[in-house]
């Protein structure tokens, strides 16, 4: 047990610490909105719903929240204001539980799919090709071979970025450099991945095109061209978030599932934003899991997510 119980004492300060920012913005709100009150009233609650949404909670995810205070209130009869955030705390850790994905329990992926792909989309600046860096990183320590390919041909800078991380993590990459043809980067790097035999491979791509009709159509390309050496491939299609742009990433990741098949999610950037309660309304209002979550630029700060970890970190005191 002791190397496990270090890695998540290490895991859970890693995300208590990017929490901070999210959870002082929102206990300092939160005492304001009971400040002067005993008990959990229609005030309070009209002042904690106006607190929700100003953490980025998000519309539809801040109005159920407040029905589930309000039935409680209802049942219970009385609720001090001491009581507020320990209840909060259950109404959203029940809420998320609801949600009928399934969070992961480590980087795993499927044994009988090898190799593994998996796409990586997004918009421009999200956290794509950080999150690729730190999943191969992760998935190496688990002993897994990795593949990278270096789909967004759009700038050599990405390209370079890509090469950069394989090189730091100590995976091979398949790149055409610039302005290639993003498809048969793709169909390269997977093809590749099968002569290797390697366990994974993750595909970058890119997030800026004029207009989302020619984005749509370039994803749909790359998965087509993918599925021509491995059928069922890709296994994944992960849609990178950056959880600081708060709405913004709840408006983008409506516009890309509606527009491409998105299978997980990863939220970027948690850390150095108050903007944190966007994972909470993102993970409600989706069938779709959140798979990982940045917590930091390095390496090792990329984590799975855990909706119960979440909201305990979200809810511990210092
Ligand atoms: N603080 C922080 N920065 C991040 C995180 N993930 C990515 N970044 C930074 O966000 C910027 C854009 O990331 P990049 O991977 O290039 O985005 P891409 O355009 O989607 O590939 C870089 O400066 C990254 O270091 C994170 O979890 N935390
Ligand atoms: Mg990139």
């Amino acid at each position: 047990m002791g190397i496990f119980s270090f890695l998540s004492k290490d895991k859970k300060e890693a995300l208590d610490k990017g929490l901070n920012k999210t959870k002082e913005n929102f206990f300092t709100k939160i005492a304001k909105a009971v400040a002067g009150k005993s008990t959990v009233d229609a005030d309070v609650l009209d002042n904690l719903e106006e607190v929700l949404l100003t953490s980025d909670v998000g519309v539809n995810t801040t109005l159920k929240i407040i029905k589930r205070l309000e039935d409680r209130i209802a049942k219970d009869k009385y609720v001090g204001t001491q009581q507020l955030n320990s209840i909060l705390k259950e109404e959203i850790a029940t809420l998320l539980t609801e949600n009928n994905t399934q969070d992961v329990a480590d980087f795993s992926t499927p044994a009988d799919k090898k190799p593994y792909v998996i796409m990586v989309v997004g918009v421009n600046g999200v956290g794509k090709t950080t999150t690729i860096g730190k999943l191969s990183y992760q998935f190496k320590q688990k002993g897994k071979n990795v593949l990278l390919g270096a789909a967004d041909t759009f700038r050599a800078a990405a390209v370079d970025q890509l090469i950069i991380w394989s090189e730091r993590v100590g995976v091979p990459v398949v790149s055409q450099g610039m302005n290639a043809d993003p498809a048969s980067v793709a169909f390269d790097a997977v093809s590749s991945a099968v002569a290797k035999n390697s366990d994974i491979v993750i595909i970058d791509t890119a997030g800026r095109l004029h207009n989302k009709v020619n984005l749509m159509n370039e994803l749909g390309k790359i998965k087509k061209v993918m599925s021509k050496v491995i059928p069922d491939a890709p296994h994944e299609v992960l849609l990178v978030l950056d959880a600081s742009t708060g709405q913004n990433a709840i408006e983008q990741c409506k516009q890309f599932t509606a527009a491409t098949e998105v299978t997980a999610l990863a939220l970027t950037k948690l850390d150095g934003t108050a903007k944190g309660g966007v994972v909470i309304g993102i993970s409600d209002q989706f069938k779709i899991p959140v798979k990982y979550i940045g917590v930091g630029e390095k390496m090792e700060d990329l984590q799975p997510f855990n909706r119960t970890e979440f909201v305990d970190s979200l809810f511990s005191e210092e």
